[in-house]
């Protein structure tokens, strides 16, 4: 049962956006100091929820016992960081403050990049999206460079950029199993190199696997997003059942021909005995 004097987190259990919050109670130690409460991303809303969000869809959104609901990932990460102090997460001073702020200014621009090159049908387009995405990293080693050059993390430890950030790094396998993309192992990118492997590394963000994440977001190298249905298919990949462990590795040529709801194990017969 869900304790109403606890926010609630509604969620999409393999989005980013909230495991950044996951991320930041783990830090902190209170994984309980929320509930979380799972949204079918492949269904209708519950009008209980569109009541307290005032229409909107995305998700994560948090409910506050008081009525108070807050949306936008890392506005409910600053919030959370606030409410639970202890530890905080954030910096405390306000130079290093800004200049987390700085970095996390980058992540739309980073995300927005991996998914529209994961999501890319066009072969002849794909070079474009090389490029962009190494122009990404790129950014992100000047500034790690300029701001922190021996270090390993933005600054002496796993913190709230890293928070931000770390979820997309776990998500860009998708670009190394689909698309064969990965950071080159050069000098030109060793900085933010040490920082993505370093974050990878963190034991308070292995909220998803790297299995996980290739297998759910199939259907998003196919170019549909957000649980919508790829042509002559009727189970969505990003769906809970079957569950993503019993289900066989989707094929890495996205743009070859599609699987089929059976070849993913999408079927839920197939696991009877009858099948
Ligand atoms: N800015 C919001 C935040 O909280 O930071 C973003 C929240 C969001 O987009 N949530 C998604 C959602 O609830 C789930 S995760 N969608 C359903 C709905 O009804 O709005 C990201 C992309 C993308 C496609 C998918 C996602 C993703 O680009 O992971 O780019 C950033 C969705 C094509």
């Amino acid at each position: 049962m869900t304790d109403t004097t606890r926010p609630l987190v509604c969620h999409i259990p393999v989005c980013p956006f909230s495991q950044r919050l996951e991320i930041l109670l783990a830090l902190k130690g209170l994984p309980e100091a929320v509930d979380f409460h799972v949204v079918d991303i492949t269904r209708p809303r519950p009008d209980w929820l569109l009541k307290r969000t005032g229409g909107t869809t995305a998700m994560p959104v948090l409910l506050l016992p008081d009525g108070g609901v807050i949306k936008e990932s890392l506005v409910i990460l600053r919030y959370l960081d606030e409410a639970f102090p202890e530890p905080p997460i954030a910096r405390r001073d306000p130079y290093e403050r800004a200049v987390e702020r700085m970095l996390i200014a980058h992540e739309g621009s980073f995300t927005g990049c991996g998914y529209r090159f994961v999501m890319n049908r066009d072969p002849a387009a794909r070079a474009g999206f090389v490029e962009r995405m190494l122009g990404e990293y790129a950014r992100l080693d000047a500034f790690l460079r300029r701001h922190n050059p021996d270090g390993t993390f933005l600054f002496d430890s796993f913190g709230l950029a890293e928070a931000v950030f770390t979820p997309m790094f776990m998500r860009f396998w998708f670009l190394d199993y689909y698309e064969g993309f990965d950071l080159p192992e050069t000098e030109e990118y060793a900085r933010v190199r040490r920082w993505r492997d370093a974050c990878l590394a963190e034991p308070c963000a292995r909220q998803v696997s790297r299995e996980e994440i290739v297998k759910l977001y199939y259907d998003y190298a196919l170019g549909c997003g957000n649980g919508a249905l790829p042509e002559g298919r009727t189970v969505s990949s990003i769906a809970f059942k079957p569950h993503w462990a019993e289900r066989p590795w989707p094929p890495r040529d996205k743009y070859g021909r599609a699987a089929t709801d059976h070849e993913l194990g999408l079927l839920v017969e197939d696991a009877g005995p009858d099948q």
